[in-house]
């Protein structure tokens, strides 16, 4: 059968809509506000992937649906721009970054219009024009000036490859995010900044956000706040402690033996002549692995004895130090107690060196494995008897009585590497003079623009590519030479902040207007992949919390919503990619069965935050069922059916009409938009029974279908003769008294037994109800002929007969 001319139909109302620049958004203080926003792409060389308009295609329903139900949308988009490919592009081909960038955007927006999704398009953001970066930096220097960004020499993770440092984020498995390239750690000085002075406040905003449990819990287990102890043990012979972070302080009499971590900076001084062959060796064996390489349960434990003794501060025991990898320099001290009776790593270890392990909790068997439950507490000197948490509490007040460790509260989270040894970023705004004095730019020399360079390939050092550039690092100002700061800053930063840029795009006096930030913000709901749960997430939340601080915006957490799609996997269940050969395209898509096929079936797939694999077969379907609405509207001559009359006395079936604007309307808010589509199709089945069909339901239809495919939505609503932009038309209503009406189910019982159940309207009379229960044949089996002594009814509960 030929297809409806959705080619022409898509073109046209996409014209229409840039032409009268119907999603354009103003502030309207007489409007209620709702912010519905994108996770903003990557403009690759690739062009859009199927997946990203399936979230695109659900918060585009939501806006279009809150339009019609008479809110103030804002539905921005925009751009990540910063980043290694387009760095990487330029290193093999010589074309800069930025034309890449401006390419990709253009491809991009291109394919975005042709979804027909309804943004504002003057309120693009990009992060890489200086207009914008210049906001990123200004921020940047904000935390400065809190004291919230510090210079440390730290490990961190070296890419050969890449010629990089990465953060511990852009590290998995052992090897590069991108690229998959192996890493390994080396000292460098870099730039932090101090988001572990937001941990509590991280973690406590969680509380009062509509997000999925999943990723609350990952923010959770990424800031990884545990409370304890930290206790210091003396080194014999030596001046120096150990100072250990430990959650089991009442373990301490069971702590036989101490671990440093390979690193520790002890190591080296305490470890014996003897000794130190085989720590060196271990030391360079440790620094290959990956942290979870080390710390994994299931690997067998591995260690070197230092040849040195601490003192136990509870019962004066000297016990040996080890250094092992189990023990990560980068958590809490770097060292650690070890409880082999109760703790599983320090049992292994512990079996393995014939190591002494001391019980101090009554319990479990440890000749089979380490107890790790609460108890009573024996071999423990004063915490004999008590239960771990008194116990924990009585060791904390002894050991602060005694000088020897303090009540400590300890983070996963670490401080966020700030500094990229990279180009294709914004340039980090602050200089140096001889003395190594740092300062901060002033705000009206921002936007501190990238400069061009001739070379993008950074040098080898661990310095980025514009450290290169002498005229643009060295100025003097009064006589005195200073100098820039050559790295630049990592990706998430652009994308800390853009949802605020979007409420003022152009602003060039302020990041945002607080007026409009006081209207629009928080951002109501928030969509995108799971795959940004603690990264993106978590480090927008912490600018956020800093500018609240700073009284630029009125809310203390950006999102109050969120929703994260599923991945869509190729026809072959596996997830797409190049390689696979299993990629669809959309371009292709859309040119074959057009966008409105598109979004309707990315969105009929199933539930929007599942998996799901893609089916070339159900995208037919779906194509068969927009044809079926169409055909349903419109004759073969293109003019509009005669069979939609206004006769309200018609035989349309009134029920399934009210019944279908109730589910769409509670499935979109529910985002359940598979089950919507369904009984779009119901509706339609229903349609094509009758003879003649109700103008009013069949303009309704065309609203209830306007979010999920628009472009026919709008070509019908123009065909049924209507004049006002469907748009801002007001999405359809329903009255209860249309449903199926509610019933009651009333058990029925005679002479003590309940014999059967009868279904009534709940208002039905007491009369009609007696009728209706005599009449019953079950009933009638049991009463016949008899004399009735009691009909009692208890409303909505249960009916008694008694004979
Ligand atoms: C003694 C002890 C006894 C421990 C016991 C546990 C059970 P969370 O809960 O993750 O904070 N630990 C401390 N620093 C470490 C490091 N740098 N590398 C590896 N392990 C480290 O874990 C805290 C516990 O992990 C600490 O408490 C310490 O072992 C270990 F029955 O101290 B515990």
């Amino acid at each position: 059968a030929k297809s409806y001319p959705f080619q022409d139909i898509e073109k046209k109302w996409q014209r229409v809509w840039e032409k009268n620049k119907t999603f354009k958004t103003q502030e309207d203080p007489g409007k209620e506000k709702f912010y519905i926003l994108d996770m903003f792409p990557y403009p690759s060389g690739q062009g859009l992937h199927v997946g990203h308009p399936e979230g695109y295609t659900a918060s585009d329903i939501i806006a279009r649906f809150k339009r019609m139900n008479n809110f103030n949308v804002l539905h921005p988009i925009g751009f990540d721009a910063f980043g290694l490919p387009a760095e990487t592009y330029a290193l093999q081909t010589g074309t800069h970054p930025r034309i890449t960038t401006e390419n990709n955007i253009a491809t991009f927006t291109r394919q975005l219009k042709q979804f027909g999704f309804s943004y504002d398009w003057d309120r693009v953001v990009n992060t890489t024009d200086p207009h914008y970066y210049k906001w990123t930096q200004w921020i940047f220097i904000q935390l400065f000036k809190k004291g919230l960004v510090y210079e440390a020499e730290s490990p961190v993770w070296w890419c050969e490859e890449l010629k990089s440092v990465l953060a511990n984020e852009e590290v998995v498995d052992g090897k590069s995010e991108r690229g998959g390239y192996p890493v390994r750690r080396i000292m460098l000085k870099q730039w932090m900044l101090k988001i572990t002075a937001y941990a509590d406040r991280l973690l406590e905003g969680l509380d009062k956000l509509d997000w999925p449990e999943s990723i609350k819990e990952m923010q959770r287990n990424w800031i990884g706040r545990s409370e304890g102890a930290e206790v210091l043990f003396p080194v014999h012979g030596h001046p120096e402690t150990i100072k250990v972070f430990t959650t089991r302080p009442d373990t301490l009499f069971g702590a036989t033996y101490m671990v440093l971590s390979p690193e520790h900076p002890l190591v080296d001084k305490i470890c014996t002549p003897e000794h130190k062959t085989d720590i060196k060796k271990y030391q360079e064996e440790a620094a290959l692995k990956s942290d979870l390489d080390r710390t994994e349960l299931a690997k067998e434990k591995t260690g070197v004895f230092t040849g040195a003794y601490a003192i136990n501060p509870v019962n004066e025991e000297k016990i040996p130090i080890w250094i092992a990898d189990y023990v990560l320099i980068s958590y809490g001290t770097g060292a650690i107690m070890a409880v082999p009776a109760h703790d599983q790593r320090d049992w292994e270890f512990a079996r393995k060196f014939h190591l002494k392990i001391v019980p101090v909790l009554e319990g479990g068997d440890i000749s089979q494995e380490a107890f790790v439950e609460d108890g009573t507490h024996i071999n423990s000197g004063f915490i004999n008897g008590m239960n771990k948490k008194d116990a924990i509490d009585t060791m904390i007040r002894w050991l602060e009585e005694h000088n020897a460790g303090e009540r400590a509260i300890n983070y996963k989270l670490r401080d966020w590497l700030f500094s990229r040894q990279r180009y294709w970023g914004e340039p980090i705004p602050l200089y140096k003079d001889e003395e190594g004095n740092v300062y901060a730019l002033e705000e009206d020399e921002l936007p501190l623009e990238l400069p061009e360079v001739e070379k993008y390939e950074p040098s080898g050092s661990g310095q980025s590519p514009l450290a290169a550039i002498r005229d643009w690092v060295e100025f003097t100002r009064n006589g005195k030479t200073y100098y820039r700061e050559t790295h630049t800053m990592p990706q998430w930063a652009g994308s800390n902040w853009y949802y605020l840029r979007y409420i003022d795009p152009h602003n060039s006096e302020k990041l945002v207007d607080s007026e409009k930030e006081k209207y629009w913000m928080p951002v109501d709901f928030y969509i995108g992949g799971a795959e940004h749960a603690v990264l993106h997430l978590l480090y927008a939340r912490f600018w956020h919390k800093v500018l609240y601080d700073l009284g630029v915006v009125s809310t203390d957490e950006p999102f109050q919503k969120l929703m994260n799609q599923g991945l869509i996997l190729g026809e072959d269940g596996e997830k797409m990619s190049k390689s696979r050969g299993n990629v669809v395209n959309p371009d292709e898509i859309i040119h074959e069965y057009g966008a409105d096929t598109l979004r309707v079936y990315e969105m009929f797939m199933g539930p929007i935050e599942r998996p799901k694999p893609w089916s070339t077969q159900g995208l037919a379907g779906i194509n068969r069922f927009l044809n079926r609405i169409w055909r349903l509207f419109i004759e073969e001559d293109g003019t509009l059916t005669d069979k939609i009359t206004d006769d309200h006395a018609s035989g349309q079936n009134v029920k399934v009409y009210h019944e279908t604007v109730k589910i769409l309307t509670e499935h979109i808010e529910s985002c359940r938009f598979n089950t919507a589509i369904s009984q779009l199709m119901v509706f339609i089945n229903e349609c094509y029974k009758e003879k003649t069909l109700n103008r009013s339901f069949m303009n309704g239809f065309v609203k209830l279908l306007s979010p999920f495919a628009p472009h026919l939505a709008e070509e019908l609503w123009e065909k049924m003769g209507n004049t006002d932009e469907l748009t801002y038309s007001s999405w359809p209503e329903y009255e209860e008294k249309y449903l199926i009406e509610a019933t009651i189910d009333y058990p029925v019982q005679i002479n003590g037994k309940v014999r059967t159940v009868i279904t009534v309207p709940k208002n039905i009379s007491r009369g009609d109800l007696e009728a209706v229960v005599f009449e019953n044949d079950r009933v009638q089996k049991y009463t016949a002929g008899k004399p009735i002594r009691k009909f009692i009814v208890v409303p909505e509960k249960i009916i008694t007969i008694v004979i």
